[in-house]
């Protein structure tokens, strides 16, 4: 089976986003027997971003999906609740847009809720002794937006796939200097496998056919 995970483009005056430099060093690694890891690049751009991650679900056709974004001040990895069909944010994409209580779907449902074993996702990642809490808020900014879209598509397409996003702290090079928390990289890499590895169990306990006829 195939999981894809997403990471972004670095924003706000950052050199790199640890959502990115975790996923492509888990592109192409078999994580667990019969699970390779995909890793793909978003634009921090909010439609774009939404966009590219469904082109590459068409590309690839992973059976689980796994968005990762920078939680900048969170001290823990924290798979996400809920999506809301809302963008809103004083903050700027890369493309310098600003969105004011904007819908991502028009006619879209208000939230989508993770289809991923968040709940044994924490568990894993703490027996690892990896800082891991769940969080009830993806924000409403370009992470939510591709965690809804995604979302979105996976509620349209009706196919035996499971889906969700994940926030992580900084990265320790980036807080240098600074009294905000963060965690290696390695850790992170880490974590991000093991969630992988929860996830295409779920997946398997959820929709496992006998090879044969795969
Ligand atoms: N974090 C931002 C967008 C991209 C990222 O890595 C967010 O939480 O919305």
């Amino acid at each position: 089976m195939k999981i894809l995970l997403s990471g972004f483009m670095p924003f706000g005056g950052e050199s790199l986003n640890p959502s990115w430099e975790a996923v492509r060093r888990l592109d192409g690694v078999q994580a667990d027997e019969d699970v390779i890891l995909y890793a793909t690049k978003l634009p921090m751009v909010y439609e774009e971003a939404r966009i590219r991650l469904i082109t590459s679900m068409h590309a690839i056709r992973p059976d689980v999906i796994i968005g990762v974004g920078q939680a900048g001040g969170r001290s823990e990895i924290t798979p996400e609740r809920i999506a809301v069909n809302v963008s809103d944010s004083s903050m700027p994409d890369n493309n310098g847009r600003i969105l004011n209580d904007e819908t991502i779907i028009p006619d879209g449902p208000a939230a989508y809720g993770s289809t991923l074993p968040n709940q044994k996702i924490v568990q894993v990642l703490k027996e690892m002794g990896i800082p891991a809490k769940l969080s009830h808020s993806a924000g409403t900014f370009v992470c939510n937006q591709v965690f809804y879209g995604l979302m979105h598509e996976l509620s349209l397409r009706g196919r035996a796939q499971i889906g969700g996003f994940i926030h992580v702290p900084y990265i320790t090079e980036q807080t240098e200097g600074k009294s905000v928390p963060s965690l290696p990289l390695h850790v992170i890499v880490n974590g991000l496998r093991a969630a992988a590895v929860a996830s295409s169990k779920a997946w398997q306990e959820k929709y496992r056919q006998p090879l044969e006829i795969r």
